[in-house]
């Protein structure tokens, strides 16, 4: 049975278990007790400066503890929280804060945004104590429309996706009833709380009632190095084995999704004593959909409690307790219907129970007259020793319409001896139309920010070269 709160989640578990450890960061802890005392603080502290119920409020900035207390502090003014990343050119931060009219803002002190502006930022909000000891007149009610989350889908704008804190807690409580996590565990904030896979965790940690750790991700295997859970995606945990002595890791089970998980991956990760489940989901859905327990096949596991899923024409639709409001344009919520099921453009299919990622439906192409996805190409890619990250594009071609190139990012440098070898490899894996015309090393500028490549802004790059 899954844990309905009749009130705050934080000042329930305050009530519960007051001196239990809530919140870590660096040598500092908070109790639940003295976090909910900090929240109700905040949110007074807020409400001063003019916050009131259903306003929105912009976070710009890498996750922090403050960007913790702005969360909380925001939820319990009744008002709404969107993180955006900071590492936004200008220009699309202009155009996110104008698609959103947000009515208040706030990024770090040191924040470029401080200075450097060149269009006009709503009112900057600060975390401060109040200055009278007035209750924040809201009350609990988790249906309302609690947090935006940005998502871009391969192509075109970012759409804001809304989820009151009823959405949220069915997605945790669905994930937690098959993977433990125990009052006592602690869960890193590996994840940027601008995307879903971050806010997820927070309300993990708040369903749960265990304790949840905020560390600078610089350094990622020392702050894995304090707890119990993660949420990685593929990359970071293929970074985390390459480079590093992971003996020291307190880590019981990490959680992984976002993009095609390789089996090799899961399975290298098992032999140094790492648990790994691999998930697949969407922010529309407030993350994971489908997980299990890795193993030696490359499937997204079954469908987790309060989701429904299924294919038509081999597409995933999806719905269920945890599908959002929906999406956010012009001060207004524009609704996902509860009767209806969400398309989500990928493409999928069943085999033993499990669900299998196929690619999505957008990224396909036409290459001398067959359907080419691909996902394919690059799973067939990553599955070769010295590849760690692999995107097929389209080039136009006179005589096949369209061809694929392959960018990827390899362990040794891409040069012509290793373009030959995987040429080689190719053409003793996949048909001939499939094999990727050229191999391009994926360009430095491109694989940092948000938790996920751009495949738009990899076309664009692509284009500029030759
Ligand atoms: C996949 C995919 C997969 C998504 N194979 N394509 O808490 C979590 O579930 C979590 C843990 C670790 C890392 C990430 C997560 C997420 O939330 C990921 C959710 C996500 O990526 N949302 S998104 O809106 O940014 O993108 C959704 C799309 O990503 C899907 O529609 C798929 O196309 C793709 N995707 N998991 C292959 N396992």
């Amino acid at each position: 049975m899954d844990i309905t709160f009749s009130t705050w989640p934080w000042q329930h578990w305050a009530k519960e278990r007051p001196s239990a450890v809530a919140l870590s960061f660096g040598e500092q802890q908070f109790s639940w007790a003295e976090l909910a005392e900090r929240v109700e603080e905040y949110a007074q502290g807020l409400v001063e400066k003019g916050l009131k119920r259903d306003q929105l409020v912009a976070v710009v900035a890498p996750n922090s503890v403050s960007v913790i207390w702005l969360l909380l502090a925001v939820l319990r003014t009744g008002a709404r929280f969107v993180g955006l990343n900071p590492r936004l050119s200008q220009q699309e931060l202009s155009s996110q804060l104008a698609q959103l009219e947000c009515d208040f803002i706030w990024h770090p002190a040191k924040s470029h945004l401080e200075q450097e502006s060149t269009f006009k930022l709503p009112p900057r909000l600060q975390l401060l104590p109040p200055q009278t000891t007035r209750m924040v007149p809201v009350t609990w009610q988790a249906t309302r429309a609690a947090t935006l989350t940005m998502t871009s889908g391969s192509t075109g704008q970012p759409k804001a996706v809304v989820h009151s804190a009823q959405s949220h807690l069915a997605s945790a409580a669905g994930l937690l009833n098959w993977m433990k996590f125990d009052a006592d565990d602690s869960w890193l904030l590996s994840l940027p709380l601008f995307h879903i896979s971050g806010m997820a965790i927070v309300w993990r940690w708040l369903y749960r009632g265990a304790q949840m750790a905020v560390e600078p991700l610089q350094d990622l295997p020392r702050a894995l190095s304090k707890v119990t859970h993660a949420s990685l995606v593929p990359t970071q945990l293929q970074r985390l084995l390459e480079k590093n002595d992971v003996s020291t890791l307190s880590l019981k089970r990490v959680l992984l999704g976002g993009a095609v998980i390789p089996v090799s991956l899961t399975e290298r990760a098992k032999s140094v004593g790492i648990e790994c489940w691999c998930g697949y989901g969407m922010t529309e859905m407030a993350s994971t959909v489908t997980a299990k327990l890795a193993d030696n096949s490359a499937g997204v596991g079954a469908v987790l409690p309060n989701r429904e899923l299924m294919l038509k024409d081999g597409e995933v639709w999806v719905k269920g307790k945890t599908l959002g409001l929906g999406y956010y344009r012009n001060r207004t919520v524009f609704p996902f219907s509860e009767q209806t099921w969400f398309a989500t453009k990928d493409l999928a299919c069943w085999r033993d129970e499990e669900l299998f990622i196929l690619g999505r439906k957008d990224n396909m192409f036409i290459s001398g007259g067959e359907n080419i996805q691909p996902e394919e190409i690059e799973k067939v890619l990553l599955a070769h020793p010295k590849v760690n990250q692999a995107f097929v594009l389209p080039v136009d071609d006179t005589e096949y319409g369209q061809r694929p190139v392959a960018i990827v990012a390899t362990s040794s440098e891409l040069d012509a001896s290793l373009s030959d070898e995987l040429a080689g490899y190719m053409m003793q894996q996949m048909m001939g139309l499939c094999r990727p015309v050229k191999y391009l090393a994926l360009p430095a500028h491109l694989s940092t920010g948000g938790i996920k490549i751009s495949r738009k802004q990899l076309a664009e790059w692509l284009a500029k070269q030759s």
